[in-house]
């Protein structure tokens, strides 16, 4: 069983200017002539933390984490201003060359697989491999899936609170209704909802739940960034055509890549995982028996560590 590395520090921290408003927190910490990686977080605007660092080996990897438009300790938070998929991408490549980085190895789970994938399919001859975790394709069924029905047949009670903010009359198009109450100018009204909607999330996130997920969903910061940048991006289908990630798969071909996938992810269902592994039967799609879908769940980091050692093997023979 394989656990995470030691906490570190960065060796480098920045605010790097991008398209305005935006500056992005950005920070790299292990060896900096090490196996560049990539970590883009989930959400979208869930933000990075310093237990992110500790998935890989710091002797054998330059770590690089940035907080996405809006995100964690990017400026100015929560903000909506030209923040699409398109502008993330410009971001990792400009990112990318700040840091004079040719190649790397990029690392997402969640939405930041989703990331990883639209940015590998259009960046393919920058990408050296890909550790993906927790599959979400963003069609229209995975939304429906966690805002329209589906994971409440799982989840009734939790869901109970979620729609509670939400009079019945609205509840048809749920991400419209939250996305209204969070871009409003009641105050209380947009905290109140941005901390349903977090809850939710935070409650289907692991197999176990716990007091320490539900207390980090709720924290205010996390929850207004979590929700707003989240149902602007679910409104607008992630800024992806339908199916793209799907149709672009082939792309991938020649990039090494592992998903490790939770079997009880209640937030991406397998299938998202299957479905892409069917697109690019190169890839290596390892099922974890006993885990839902956070990064934290312990089988989750057991797959992921293991993942990191095995692709530094590789990406070492290969340079
Ligand atoms: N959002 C899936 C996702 O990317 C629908 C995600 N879920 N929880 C997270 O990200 C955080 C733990 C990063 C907030």
């Amino acid at each position: 069983m394989q656990i995470l590395y030691p906490d570190i520090k960065p060796f480098d921290h920045q605010w790097l200017d991008v398209t305005p408003p935006h500056q992005l927190y950005l920070e790299q910490s292990g060896s900096l002539d090490g196996i560049p990686v990539l970590f883009l977080h989930g959400g979208p605007g869930g933000g990075s933390d310093p237990v992110h660092r500790r998935y890989f080996d710091p002797e054998k990897y330059r770590i690089i984490i940035f907080d996405q438009r809006g995100a964690g300790r990017s400026r100015p938070h929560a903000n909506l201003d030209n923040n699409t998929t398109s502008a993330l991408i410009e971001d990792i490549e400009q990112i990318r060359q700040h840091l004079n980085i040719d190649k790397w190895l990029i690392f997402g789970g969640s939405w930041g697989s989703t990331l990883a994938l639209a940015y590998a399919q259009q960046h393919t001859e920058r990408v050296l491999g890909l550790i993906l975790r927790g599959i979400f394709l963003a069609r229209q069924r995975d939304l429906d899936w966690l805002y329209q029905g589906g994971a409440a047949n799982i989840y009734p009670d939790y869901w109970d609170d979620f729609i509670q903010p939400i009079p019945p009359a609205e509840r048809g198009d749920m991400l419209s209704a939250y996305y209204r109450r969070l871009t409003g100018d009641d105050e209380i009204a947009r905290m109140s909802a941005a901390k349903s909607w977090s809850i939710w999330e935070g409650r289907l996130a692991t197999l176990q739940g716990s007091h320490k997920t539900i207390e980090h969903f709720s924290e205010p910061r996390l929850a207004l960034s979590l929700a707003r940048i989240e149902t602007h991006y679910f409104i607008n289908h992630c800024f992806l055509e339908p199916d793209q990630l799907i149709k672009n798969a082939a792309k991938l071909k020649n990039i090494p890549g592992i998903i490790v996938h939770g079997r009880y992810d209640m937030i991406c269902p397998l299938e998202n995982a299957w479905t892409l592994m069917k697109a690019w039967p190169q890839v290596e799609l390892q099922i974890i028996r006993e885990a839902g879908h956070a990064i934290s769940e312990p089988a989750i980091i057991d797959a992921l560590v293991l993942a990191t050692k095995n692709m530094a093997l590789r990406l070492e023979q290969e340079l």
